[in-house]
């Protein structure tokens, strides 16, 4: 076990590397955690996704553009690699599933992957539909596989337009599905104004917002 000098350690190692787009130095530190106990969650959500929250500013700013973004979101896929066999998985007795995509017209999909990754390590069966879904899928894909729950993605003030609609094609389909949302322009009063059953601003919450959701059900 890492003491918790070395766990902020690597943690803020993890957060570098993915900043500074150094894909093997990433990897090399993901190792490091995993031989020395780390948890994986905590490497990930505390490392890796806060990283490309940085990754995130600095092109607010205009200090990153394009091409670095793309070599930060490759040096936080190789340490996804390297972390997710360690997440401490999860079984349930029955099936859970959820359909997860983000929403047509939009493209960011580093949130999603790493909610895909949290709802695989929770024990849940994730039908990934990619990101540019169009609004009918959702409703179609739910009731191919009669998922309990299907996760909604929007990163843009634009895209997130969408959801009230995918939500409503749901709603017409089957009264029973809970639809949770996420993405960095969405509340949780943009969420209920739409419609959703849930909103969670980071994978980790994801998960347990939606076992409360089936809870609920
Ligand atoms: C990386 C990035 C890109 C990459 C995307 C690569 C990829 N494959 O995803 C590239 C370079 C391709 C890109 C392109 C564009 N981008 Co861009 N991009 C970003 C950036 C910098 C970071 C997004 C990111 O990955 N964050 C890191 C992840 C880990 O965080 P996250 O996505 O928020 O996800 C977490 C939570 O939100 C939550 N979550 C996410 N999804 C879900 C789903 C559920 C169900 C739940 C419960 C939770 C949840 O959990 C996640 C993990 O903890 C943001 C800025 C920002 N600060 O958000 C701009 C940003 C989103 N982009 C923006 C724009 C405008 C564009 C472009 C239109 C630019 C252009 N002019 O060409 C294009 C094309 C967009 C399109 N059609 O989709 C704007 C959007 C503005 C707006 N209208 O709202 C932003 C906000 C930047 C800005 N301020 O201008 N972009």
């Amino acid at each position: 076990m890492a003491s918790d000098e070395r766990t902020a350690e690597i943690l803020k190692g993890l957060h570098d590397s993915v900043v500074e787009y150094e894909e093997e130095k990433t990897v090399e530190i993901a190792n490091a955690a995993v031989e020395e106990g780390v948890d994986a969650f905590e490497a990930i959500m505390g490392g890796l996704a806060k990283g490309m929250e940085t990754v995130g500013d600095l092109y607010v700013r205009q200090e990153y553009f394009v091409p670095e973004l793309l070599l930060c979101a490759d040096a936080l896929y190789a340490g996804l690699e390297v972390l997710k066999p360690h997440l401490k998985a999860e079984s349930h007795a029955e099936p859970r599933k959820i359909i997860l995509g983000v929403v047509e017209g939009d493209i960011h999909d580093i949130g999603k992957n790493l909610v895909k990754v949290m709802f695989d390590a929770a024990g849940w069966q994730v039908i990934d539909l990619g990101a540019d879904v169009k609004i009918e899928r959702f409703a179609e894909e739910q009731k191919k596989c009669g998922a309990q729950v299907v996760g909604l993605s929007a990163l843009m003030t634009t895209s997130m337009l969408a959801i009230p609609r995918i939500i409503k094609t749901l709603r017409d389909a089957d009264t029973n599905v809970r639809v949770l949302v996420g993405g960095a322009p969405l509340n949780p009063d943009i969420a209920a104004s739409y419609g959703a059953d849930g909103y969670a601003d980071n994978a980790g919450e994801a998960v347990q917002q939606a076992v409360k959701l089936l809870d609920q059900a």
